[in-house]
């Protein structure tokens, strides 16, 4: 026995010295579902919630009612876990880091709008002052993994949003307060509605071919919109429906749910737990 567990020994040796060294503790240390809470400049907190590495469909069947071209469906593996956050950005959250809201629909526990993709790189850019680099955009890969939370479906626990999302058919034509509807299986509130998502990549049309770690085309014209809106049909809330829009462009139907790559309890937290 001790002559296999020096041989096994070898062998995972081996196997973890050909993976690159970032891929190897997010996979090996946290547990899918794990929490946190980060402290953000100005004082307000976000708890986040811990992605697992894995594999999923991307993009919609054939046959998905209400589907459009560019969602083909490809098989996505994510060697790397993230942190995403549990809610859309709230307006409070908005304020403590930026001193400044545009926002319509004023409410301190509403998701912040009126946001291009350019400020909220801004609110990312000052975050990471404070906690040492990590957070980010999700890609529209980690979105959309996130979004279905296991499921298959077309929107995450079923084939209708009337549960987990503000929509055209309920939102009385405004954004909501973040967490009014079920969260999704993996605990995420409003992926389907509210406020439409900023992403990290770079819109282009999907491939079939399976992939690993996508981040989109590294430069273009548009960026993407993931998830839907108070404003938007339930076709336009599905998992899978994608927006493109100029990263410049400001509505107030455009919000978004940051991310954050691993990172040590360790490292330069600012008052993260
Ligand atoms: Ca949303």
């Amino acid at each position: 026995m001790k002559t296999r567990l020096c041989l096994l020994g070898v062998a995972v040796t081996a196997l973890s010295c050909a993976l690159p060294a970032d891929e190897l503790p997010s996979a090996a240390v946290r547990k899918s579902g794990e929490t946190r809470v980060i402290t953000l400049p100005g004082g307000a907190t976000m708890e986040m919630i811990w992605c697992a590495p894995g594999t999923f469909e991307m993009g919609s069947p054939l046959n998905e009612i209400g589907r459009f071209e560019n969602e083909a469906r490809h098989k996505v593996t994510l060697t790397r876990g993230f942190w995403l956050g549990k809610h859309e950005v709230t307006q409070r959250q908005w304020e403590s880091v930026m001193r400044i809201n545009h926002s319509k629909f004023k409410n301190p526990d509403n998701p912040v709008e009126t946001v291009s993709w350019q400020d909220c790189e801004i609110f990312i850019r000052r975050v990471n002052a404070q906690i040492g680099g990590f957070a980010r955009f999700p890609t529209e890969a980690e979105w959309e993994y996130a979004c279905r939370a296991g499921s298959d479906t077309p929107f995450s626990g079923g084939v209708a949003p009337s549960e987990t999302a503000w929509y055209d058919s309920n939102s009385d034509n405004h954004a909501h307060e973040i967490g009014g509807h079920k969260p999704n299986a993996w605990g995420f509130y409003d992926m389907h509605g509210n406020v439409l998502e900023w992403c990290a990549d770079w819109f282009s049309p999907l491939s079939s071919a399976p992939t690993t770690n996508p981040k989109g085309p590294p430069s273009g014209a548009f960026k993407v919109l993931r998830g839907g809106c108070w404003f938007f049909f339930d076709r336009d809330c599905r998992c899978a429906y994608r927006l493109k829009r100029e990263p410049t462009l400001r509505n107030c139907i455009f919000g978004f749910r940051m991310a954050c790559s691993d990172y040590d309890d360790k490292a330069k937290t600012g008052g993260s737990k």
